[in-house]
């Protein structure tokens, strides 16, 4: 069983795309694991596609991905990180297959509506940079247990 990350980019959420991404993770019978949908600063997006640093549309990345709310995603499922890759298709939607998430909805790499970790490695620390610490969660989550002493 395997975890990655998988992002709708804000032109994704603009054009309502979620749902429609959502729906072909889930029939392929990948199983959601966390999701929420936020504003990234620079520093986030920075550290997200640091690899990108040097690369001349690097400032043009960052501003596309601090332009508007993006959806951070977990899923989960044998081979998830290879599997989620082949439904997000080639990094330009131009030759991404039809079928594709890139290839049916997009046609420029500067607006390719989603991302998924290309490795292990770059899952774990996507996860970890998204969602943290797994024990500790970002938002509070109501426990059972202190029913009676809830005020
Ligand atoms: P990936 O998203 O398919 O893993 P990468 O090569 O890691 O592809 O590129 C990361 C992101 O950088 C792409 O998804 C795209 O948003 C952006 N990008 C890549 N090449 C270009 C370019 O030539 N112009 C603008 N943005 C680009």
């Amino acid at each position: 069983m395997e975890r990655t990350f998988v992002m709708v980019k804000p032109d994704g959420v603009r054009r309502g795309l979620v749902g429609p991404i959502l729906t072909r993770f889930e029939q392929k019978g990948f199983k959601l694991q966390d999701l929420k949908l936020m504003m990234i600063d620079r520093e986030l997006a920075e550290q997200h596609y640091g690899e990108h640093r040097e690369r001349p549309f690097f400032g043009e990345l960052v501003s596309f991905l601090t332009s508007g709310k993006v959806c951070a995603m977990v899923w989960e499922g044998p081979n998830a990180i290879a599997g989620a890759r082949l439904l997000i298709g080639q990094t330009n939607p131009a030759n991404a297959a039809p079928g594709t998430i890139r290839g049916d909805f997009a046609l420029e790499v500067s607006e390719n509506i989603i991302h998924g970790s290309d490795s292990a490695e770059s899952a774990g620390r996507e996860i970890a940079l998204f969602f943290g610490d797994a024990e500790e969660p970002d938002i509070p989550r109501f426990n059972i247990d202190e029913i009676d002493s809830y005020p």
